[in-house]
């Protein structure tokens, strides 16, 4: 008798993030039942990666037959766990956005003759006219990013067209680059996929289309028109617009639409059945936005790789700090994001320094046992930071600069409130201006697992925090949030529409975790304007 004996449907959520290839099952009800992982530079050492990625200076690129390889592991270990292929009915998924594949012209023929008798990292080896897939953490792109700002006109002009002024990762910029110094890989290539569309054209065994929501995050999607702008696919392609629009395909508009069945190397190698449909894959921030019913004030607060903040928003309202992107399914509605780039990584860079055994329990416990002292600010932007755009760290003593605090374990205590300051400053800002308050704050992400984090996340915003219940399983919003998009196709499918979404019930996978400490809060509230002040000072000394 196995766990999947009593279940008739499930639906299936990938996400190919920055460190690991996640997957999420669940059920008509939108419970998780199944969940796995492949850890990139655990499992797939012979691709030298460093926390998923390879790095050369600015340059941060993921070999792209790494992530292809990725996809047969997992599915070969669901295949030994006895994982019930045959009843998944839809198949989703999300990636790390912003990052970018490069198909080769032979790449259709190799893709749609896939034998199921052979890996596919093996078939597809001449599939990608570049090897290195650039990706979200690469910041060699300012000289594109200043070009395309001065040539559209300005930021502005630029952020009320895509949602976004020109930023470092964006995919728009990132084939500027290859355009000019690699313009034989550019002619050399058929079709420019991002991540998430990269992985759903694997299942199709064709090229699946860029969805609006993920294509929101490439300096060159126009986000009212959702179509791409020709003046903006000029400029990123040194002149060759047309040409970049070709391979770039036609954006889709309906995350929903069924884009064909899963390829036949699916069916006989793992055992899906021939009838199982892919939807468009999306972002991993737009997914995330589905794992939770999220309305109109409120918040979701990830704190992964990158740490992000996604407001729901029913009008695109774009500022030079956030992002606007289209909504992955309501083809009408828009969210705001933020994006740092400082999250998980740089908080294990202090972790490892201010702790003898680098472990989180140590982290917490200076957490636990340390007070916020309104005198002793830090900035850590180990990484080019992306808000505010600094690079380096910082800690300030009454408003002075010092090398280090006089009770170094503060640099614990200090890197957690930072973040959640500037998140909260943020945030008001948008909030102040949809004339919205906080009604929901949810933590999603690798750390949210952590309660010690999440107490300060309550503290500092002065409301209580949600979470996914764990039980062990629900650790991944990305790959749930894609699990409920494919959920909902297969709804809409049968009904023939949306309204008869019970979109509601997922929110019995989150609970209320913890509440604030309200003396914290006022702390914090007074703390802010001088975090403000000093953010400035820092960002005066990049000058
Ligand atoms: P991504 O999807 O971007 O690959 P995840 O959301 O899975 O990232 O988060 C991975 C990160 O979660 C790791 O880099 C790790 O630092 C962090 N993490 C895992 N467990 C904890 C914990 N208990 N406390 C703080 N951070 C944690
Ligand atoms: C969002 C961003 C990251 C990636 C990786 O703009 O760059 O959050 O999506 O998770």
């Amino acid at each position: 008798m196995s766990e999947f004996d009593d279940l008739s449907n499930l639906y299936i959520g990938f996400d190919l993030s920055t460190q690991q290839l996640k997957l999420t099952a669940i059920e008509d009800t939108y419970k998780i039942v199944f969940e796995d992982i492949v850890h990139f530079d655990k499992e797939l050492p012979h691709y030298g990666t460093r926390n998923g990625v390879i790095s050369n200076g600015e340059t941060v690129t993921c070999p792209t037959l790494m992530w292809v390889e990725s996809l047969d592991i997992l599915l070969q270990k669901l295949k030994i766990k006895e994982f019930p292929f045959g009843k998944v009915r839809m198949i989703s998924g999300a990636g790390q956005q912003h990052g970018s594949i490069y198909w080769s012209h032979i790449a259709p023929s190799l893709l749609s003759s896939l034998d199921p008798s052979q890996p596919l990292a093996h078939q597809l080896k001449n599939a990608f006219s570049v090897q290195q897939s650039p990706t979200w953490q690469d910041s060699s792109t300012s000289e594109q990013c200043h070009q395309l700002e001065e040539l559209i006109g300005g930021a502005e002009v630029l952020v009320n067209l895509t949602g976004s002024k020109a930023y470092e990762r964006f995919t728009g910029n990132q084939i500027a680059k290859i355009c000019k110094t690699n313009p034989t890989a550019f002619s050399q290539t058929s079709r420019i996929s991002l991540v998430s569309s990269f992985l759903a054209t694997l299942f199709l065994g064709h090229y699946a289309p860029i969805d609006i929501s993920d294509g929101s995050g490439m300096n060159l999607l126009n986000i009212h028109t959702k179509k791409w702008e020709d003046k903006l696919l000029h400029i990123c392609s040194c002149g060759a617009g047309r040409k970049l629009k070709e391979k770039l395909g036609e954006p889709e508009i309906d995350g929903l639409k069924i884009l064909g069945n899963v390829h036949e190397y699916f069916v006989k190698r793992y055992g899906f059945n021939k009838d199982c449909k892919i939807i468009p894959f999306t972002g991993d921030n737009p997914a995330t936005l589905l794992s939770f019913n999220i309305k109109p004030g409120n918040i979701v607060i990830s704190l992964g790789t990158s740490d992000t903040v996604l407001l729901y928003t029913s009008q695109p309202s774009p500022t030079s700090e956030s992002h606007t992107l289209c909504h992955p399914i309501m083809p009408t509605s828009y969210f705001s994001m933020l994006c740092y780039k400082n999250g998980s990584l740089t908080r294990e860079y202090i972790r490892d320094i201010y702790t003898k055994d680098a472990s989180w329990k140590r982290f917490n416990n200076i957490l636990d046992t340390s007070k916020p002292i309104k005198s002793k600010i830090g900035f850590y932007f180990l990484l080019q930071e992306i808000i505010p755009f600094a690079k380096g760290i910082f800690r300030f003593d009454n408003n002075k600069l010092v090398k280090e605090f006089d009770d170094p374990n503060h640099n614990v205590r200090a890197i957690i409130e930072s973040q959640f300051l500037s998140m909260k400053l943020r945030i008001n800002k948008l909030l102040r201006r949809d004339k919205e308050k906080i009604q929901k704050l949810i933590v999603v992400g690798g750390a949210s697992k952590n309660d010690q984090i999440v107490k300060v996340l309550a503290d500092v915003f002065g409301t209580q925090v949600w979470r996914i219940k764990s039980e062990g399983k629900g650790g991944n919003s990305a790959s749930m949030g894609a699990a409920v998009k494919a959920r909902m196709a297969f709804l809409k499918q049968e009904f023939k529409n949306t309204t008869n979404l019970n979109y509601d019930e997922i929110e019995g996978n989150y609970l209320p975790v913890t509440m604030p400490k309200f003396e914290n809060t006022k702390f914090y509230d007074n703390m802010i304007e001088n975090y403000q002040e000093l953010e400035k000072l820092v960002i005066q000394s990049q000058l």
